[in-house]
């Protein structure tokens, strides 16, 4: 069924070999002797690289030729996971390459491991990000990615005694064969200085910023294949450099330290990424890299526009830029700067560009994660910035007052500056009034954002300028090339491999949810992953665990909203249940591997406490022989992309169990339901959506509902709740020291007696009753791997194509340029 497409294939497999042996003596100065994995991977993705490169360029000379409208989609977070095995699958030359290099001498599973994650990432943003460029690639859109090169991506993460332990991750180490070197686009970038203005000879009062510090900006090209097309879009990703090396005054003067320090200190802007998930806070640094990231995109961009020739004003026709959250919003200033201080554009002309070129997509609700920047340290970094920011203000606000006049108070409300102390230069606010569209990622999202967060904005705007794009996750990384054993049998049913360019196409194995054949491969793939993932965690944690047993696991960032407390509190609640058990009650209950992973911001006590726990309580409890396999409990250590591949096709029960209403999303749900697993989740993000696909019988949900949760923390404020009877159990056991010294676990276990504003005690006992039901139900294989088919077939709609066209349709009004 394989169909072969995309990149010009190599001639066939001697090809790809001469290709291969051609870099491993040329490029890497080696002999075929002398060649170990890590050379071998090296050469094979220079081999690739070179096809994507003839690729990429085809692809951006029709779209120059073409002249449509590109989109560019700006996001300080790209991650990426590993490209060679997405770049084979994409352009399909995988069977050719895996065969070049075993007839070598080569495993091509070995290769692909000595391959570093492109970390550029916390979380669901930036994995979304990652999913969306592959989309847009693989649907033929003209549109590229901008992002930062970070010399060190997110941390890596060891456990040691059972804390998180940070390391830098030096993924630039041995030379990266997916990014192109652009030295020769170079942009001089500018901080600090000064504003002054002058009256011109016509007349015209004319902003001069200067006077600042310059660094340079040079481009990074990663090509991003589409799936079966030849379309190969671009990533550019910005590294700062200083604009010149050193100080020959001061190394002439002797005084060499000082010389280098400028060139130093222009390194650092991009040099790491900063490590918080859905929480702000205000360095300066931040700031700097969103300045340098933003001015040399639209640099990029204004040039490729000012290359056609064409009026200002049809700027909008060419060019659509997304907001990924408000880490770009400095570009509607930057813009508007642009238009009006370099191109000598009229304000209102301007700013009429500017609306209908942005549209800004929020991913969270949490107030702790909403940028908020003091004018002060704003003022000092970019002086002509913050003058344009209180222009755009006083017009918007004059706007305001017009069509409102008797609310004095909306006004101080919807103001971009917050008149606190210091003031703070509100960034979603500005993102707002600077877009002509602002989007939420789910559809309880969206509705939220335009009831509590943005109220105001809906009030003045009206309805229409905000709206529901529901996030999507790319078939080919997450099932193709995570799961191929399943994405092979799927093809069998389907007929092609098409649903992987178009995922409605799932439906056609829904009839054989209930054939036993059909049943019978599908049960034997899971098996497999589940193997797979065991055979990992004998490697990294010396756990042996049951593949026959149910693995239920919850993988992501560690965060109080997303509660992996009460998900380690149900296991401590099992742990005591088991060693309350019969040896006749043993028999009956459902044996469990409860897998953990994901990272914590370093700076956050509260979750690092909670891997801690988790940690803790896999040491009691898997050395405990009542226990034996009916539990086991691990903690996976520097969860990623690439482990997230492995561990996402062997799961039977995922969990998603945020406080109704935090989760804006969550894509991780979509990558378990495809691989066939089944959610244990609450009614909040995406968890919604994906019941109304799948039908109710096929997902476990738990727990109070979103509009509740108002209710219930003032209650919990105001008078005194008592504690679920099972959690203090739970409590007791840790307070007594079952899981080592229990001081260690005061403050968690506080702010659940206390304020609990993540209702943990009040969803505990719904909690534990969904458990349950998980258990019975896995008991019967027949019903479970019926629902499990079921699911899948109706994911469709959890596409990441599907969002992007809605995006390309409702937002960027971009159409797709076919390749051939
Ligand atoms: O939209 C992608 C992803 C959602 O799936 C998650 O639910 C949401 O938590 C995450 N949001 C952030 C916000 N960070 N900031 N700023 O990462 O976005």
């Amino acid at each position: 069924v394989w169909q072969k497409f995309g990149v010009k294939e190599f001639g066939g497999k001697e090809e790809f070999q001469q290709e291969f042996i051609r870099h491993v003596e040329t490029t890497l100065a080696r002999s075929m002797y002398n060649c170990d994995d890590l050379a071998a991977y090296q050469a094979a993705s220079q081999a690739i690289r070179d096809r994507l490169i003839v690729a990429w360029n085809k692809t951006q000379q029709k779209h120059t030729t073409k002249d449509r409208k590109r989109v560019y989609y700006l996001s300080l977070e790209f991650l990426m996971g590993r490209a060679m095995d997405n770049a084979m699958l994409n352009a399909g030359i995988k069977d050719i390459t895996k065969s070049g290099v075993a007839d070598l001498g080569f495993k091509i599973e070995d290769l692909l491991e000595q391959e570093p994650d492109a970390a550029l990432g916390n979380g669901g943003l930036g994995r979304l990000a990652a999913c969306f460029i592959d989309s847009i690639a693989s649907t033929n859109y003209p549109g590229w990615g901008y992002g930062l090169r970070y010399q060190y991506g997110i941390f890596k993460q060891r456990i040691v005694d059972g804390y998180q332990v940070e390391s830098p991750d030096y993924w630039l180490t041995f030379s990266n064969p997916w990014e192109i070197p652009r030295y020769e686009i170079q942009i001089d970038i500018m901080f600090y200085g000064y504003t002054r203005k002058y009256t011109n000879d016509d007349g015209k009062v004319v902003h001069v910023w200067e006077g600042g510090e310059q660094v340079q900006a040079v481009a990074y090209d990663v090509p991003v294949p589409g799936y079966g097309t030849e379309t190969t879009n671009n990533l550019r990703l910005w590294a700062s450099k200083p604009t010149r090396e050193f100080d020959f005054e001061k190394f002439n003067a002797g005084d060499y330290e000082s010389s280098v320090r400028e060139s130093q200190k222009a390194e650092t802007i991009s040099a790491v990424l900063y490590p918080n998930d859905n929480f702000y806070s205000g360095k300066e640094l931040r700031l700097k890299q969103q300045y340098f990231w933003v001015a040399a995109s639209l640099n990029d961009i204004v040039r490729r526009f000012k290359k056609t020739h064409r009026p200002w004003k049809e700027f909008p026709d060419q060019v659509a830029i997304q907001l990924n959250d408000t880490h770009p919003t400095l570009a509607v200033v930057e813009l508007q700067r642009i238009l009006i201080d370099m191109e000598g554009v009229e304000w209102d002309a301007a700013w009429n560009i500017v609306t209908n070129t942005f549209g800004y997509t929020n991913h969270t609700v949490l107030p702790e994660a909403l940028e908020k920047w003091p004018v002060p340290l704003f003022t000092n970094l970019l002086p002509r910035h913050m003058e344009i920011i209180y222009e755009i203000n006083l017009f918007f606000l004059q706007k305001v007052e017009k069509l409102f006049p008797k609310e004095r108070d909306l006004l101080a409300r919807v103001s971009i500056i917050e008149e606190s102390s210091p003031q703070q230069v509100r960034m979603a606010y500005l993102a707002i009034i600077g877009s002509h569209k602002v989007n939420g990622v789910a559809e309880l999202h969206s509705e939220l954002i335009k009831t509590t967060i943005f109220k105001d904005f809906v009030t003045i705007y009206g309805p229409d300028k905000f709206m529901n794009v529901t996030n999507g996750i790319t078939p080919r990384r997450w099932l193709h090339q995570a799961n191929p054993k399943l994405s092979d049998l799927i093809a069998s049913k389907v007929g092609s491999y098409d649903f992987l360019k178009d995922l409605n196409l799932l439906k056609k194995i829904e009839p054989f949810a209930h054939d036993p054949k059909f049943q019978d491969e599908w049960v034997t793939i899971k098996k497999f992953n589940k193997a797979r993932l065991a055979a990992h965690i004998k490697q990294s944690n010396g756990i042996d665990v049951n593949v026959n047993a149910l693995f239920d696991v919850q993988v992501k960032r560690i965060h109080e909203y997303k509660r992996q407390q009460m998900n380690i509190f149900g296991v401590i609640h099992r742990y005591l249940s088991i060693k309350a058990m019969t040896e006749e009650e043993k028999k009956e209950a459902t044996p469990r591997v409860c897998i953990f992973g994901g990272k914590s911001a370093p700076g956050y006590y509260m979750a690092k406490t909670i891997i801690k726990l988790i940690n803790a309580v896999s040491e009691v409890v898997n050395a405990d022989a009542d226990v034996g396999d009916l539990l086991k409990v691990v903690f996976i250590a520097d969860y990623n992309v690439s482990k997230a591949e492995i561990i996402v096709p062997a799961s039977d029960i995922s969990q998603h169990i945020s406080t109704a209403g935090t989760e804006a999303s969550g894509t991780s749900n979509m990558k378990f339901v495809l691989n066939g697993g089944l959610i244990l989740g609450t009614v909040d993000g995406a968890n919604i959506e994906i019941t109304r696909e799948v039908g109710e019988n096929n997902i476990f949900l738990f727990g109070h509902l979103a509009e509740s949760v108002e209710d219930l923390r003032h209650k919990h404020r105001f008078s005194d709740v008592p504690l679920d009877p099972n959690l203090e159990k739970v409590f007791n056991a840790i307070e007594s020291g079952t899981f080592g010294d229990p001081n260690i676990y005061v403050s968690l276990i506080s702010s659940v007696t206390g304020s609990d504003y993540y209702l943990v005690s009040d969803d505990f006992q719904s909690y534990l009753d969904a458990q349950k039901l998980v258990d019975q139900d896995f008991k019967n294989k027949d019903t479970w791997v019926s629902r499990s088919i079921t699911a899948v077939a109706n994911m469709g709609f959890f596409s990441s194509d599907r969002a992007i066209d809605e995006y390309a349709e409702s937002i960027w009004n971009v159409e797709p340029i076919a390749m051939e």
